[in-house]
């Protein structure tokens, strides 16, 4: 990666249940990410957090869509646009814009900054979960089980200009891990255009084999692709400090793997993002750590 990685903060836990991944951008920096990124021979700046509300200050449910629920709708409306408008000047500066959550409903910012409108992106959604609920089938009301299904304006997200990103289509975006998917949401994921490989396709046919098709739908007649790694993806053995952990995910070695996978085709990606590390569920910062780790591998970290 010759591009200068800045960092991006989003201290954003208003998406979630369990209260703790606002702190996930402190510990991930702890967790010792500037210098893994360094010892690659990387540039790499950081631009500090932006600004979030405290749930405490907020009414979860003003402002709700009719016939549905999403908590902290506006909020996260307006942090979204925030987390766009910073990764957009990051791209404009010719930097790479390494995202740092918080919960997963700060995809659709980052999203939105990296869709440059008249290009069309391409994703790849490494996760336990679909992600794939609307404000209509949501049995939570949390915004980060809905964030992939707003990108794609399914739902009443399709009326909010701030969640839906039109250059994004569905036939290049995929899901990769899923081990947890709601009833409405499975109908949603079935009838759309998205590619979902669960844990069962790993199974049966390897990570390898799998993220490489993954990375060939997504850059297929793309101009670019972002990356969003859910830590929730792996095992909780390996990955204990997240909001929603799910057993019978992937291993360390896996997850290293698919990063070296991703790391091939760097060229094409132009945003990354690591979301929901909770640092008060974590042993000793380990899943923030780990979070480092892979974004190295990510950025073409090698052993010889
Ligand atoms: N599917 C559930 C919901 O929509 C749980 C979502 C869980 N969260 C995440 N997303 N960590 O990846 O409420
Ligand atoms: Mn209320
Ligand atoms: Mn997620
Ligand atoms: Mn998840």
């Amino acid at each position: 990666m010759d591009r200068t990685v800045r960092v991006l903060g989003v201290p954003m836990d208003l998406g979630a249940d369990r209260r703790g991944v606002d702190m996930g951008p402190s510990a991930i920096r702890y967790g010792g990410l500037a210098d893994q990124l360094e010892a690659l021979g990387m540039a790499c700046v950081d631009g500090g957090d932006l600004a979030v509300p405290r749930p405490e200050e907020r009414d979860p449910d003003a402002d709700q869509p009719s016939g549905g629920r999403a908590k902290f709708r506006r909020e996260t409306g307006e942090v979204c646009q925030d987390v766009r408008t910073a990764v957009r000047a990051t791209i404009d500066d010719g930097e790479f814009p390494l995202v740092l959550g918080g919960d997963h409903s700060i995809a659709i910012g980052t999203v939105a900054g990296a869709a440059d409108p008249d290009e069309s992106l391409g994703i790849v959604w490494f996760d336990a979960h679909g992600d794939f609920n609307t404000p209509q089938t949501t049995p939570s009301g949390n915004i980060h089980g809905m964030s992939l299904a707003a990108i794609l304006g399914k739902g009443s997200f399709a009326d909010e200009a701030w969640a839906h990103t039109p250059a994004v289509s569905e036939e290049n975006v995929v899901l990769v891990g899923l081990r947890d998917v709601d009833d409405r949401e499975r109908d949603l994921l079935n009838e759309s255009d998205v590619t979902a490989y669960t844990m069962s396709d790993i199974d049966a046919r390897s990570v390898p084999s799998v993220v490489e098709e993954a990375l060939d739908i997504a850059t297929d007649g793309t101009d670019a692709i972002h990356v969003s790694l859910d830590l929730d993806w792996l095992d909780p053995t390996e990955a204990p400090g997240v909001g929603t952990p799910v057993r019978g995910g992937v291993s360390y070695r896996e997850a290293h793997v698919a990063m070296e996978y991703v790391a091939e085709r760097r060229e094409a990606i132009r945003s990354m993002e690591l979301v929901e590390v909770n640092p008060i569920l974590d042993d000793h910062n380990r899943t923030a750590e780990l979070a480092c780790e892979l974004a190295a591998s990510a950025f073409g970290k090698v052993v010889l």
